[in-house]
């Protein structure tokens, strides 16, 4: 089995903290889309999207990391991240959608031009502002995680794969400004999410 792409992305971290909480044996093939790799005419054609991650299992190729996920908690299953009761998996897989149609696009416009320039300095100068964490629509969001998140993981009481989900985006909050103290739990749940060790192994040294 194969991964491709780099541990700078935060949706390559997701499947890649998954994988290690698993213990798969994946090789990770390194695809930088920052630098161009993602067009390569080779991986192109794998995905024509020229995004990471991809995932390659014999002759399965897949993209969508929320999809990758799945399939390999999944493939590997009876395993304590992703639940063999149907409605626990339906609850987890409702958080897996709310981050791909909500979470992420929010704080990909609120971080975008941070993230940007700490990945291309040379080409995206730094923004003028600072993240706008008090805008409407992140506050929306953010409020509604929050107040889930008063105990335990993000579908209940166990860690599953929607932590990783959910979590991936947190990788660039400490370079964003993002105000921990105004959010209590959330900073509670990220802290906990450290202290994975497959977490904490596949943070790259630019998002600390
Ligand atoms: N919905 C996709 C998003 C993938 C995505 O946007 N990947 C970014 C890195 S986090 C990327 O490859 N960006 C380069 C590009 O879009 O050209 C997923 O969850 O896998």
């Amino acid at each position: 089995m194969k991964l491709y792409g780099s541990t700078l992305s935060a949706n390559f971290r997701k499947v890649a903290a998954i994988a290690l909480e698993l213990e798969i044996d994946l090789h990770v093939n390194e695809v930088n889309v920052y630098q161009g790799d993602g067009q390569s005419a080779e991986y192109l054609a794998q995905n024509p999207l020229g995004q990471i991650p991809s995932l390659v299992d014999g002759d399965l190729v897949l993209r969508e990391s929320n999809a990758i996920a799945l399939y390999l908690a999944e493939k590997y299953g009876n395993n304590p991240i992703y639940s063999n009761d149907f409605a626990q998996r339906a609850h987890i897989n409702q958080w897996l959608f709310w981050e791909s149609s909500q979470w992420q696009p929010m704080l990909s416009e609120v971080m975008g031009a941070v993230v940007g320039h700490v990945l291309l300095p040379a080409v995206l100068p730094a923004p003028e502002n600072s993240p706008a964490w008090d805008a409407d629509k992140c506050l929306k969001q953010l409020t509604f995680l929050e107040q889930h998140l008063s105990t335990g993981w993000v579908a209940g009481e166990t860690l599953t794969i929607a932590d990783f989900a959910v979590g991936a985006m947190t990788t660039y909050f400490s370079r964003c400004q993002f105000p921990f103290e105004l959010y209590p739990n959330i900073t509670r749940w990220c802290n906990a999410l450290h202290t994975r060790t497959s977490w904490a192994n596949t943070q790259h040294t630019l998002w600390r």
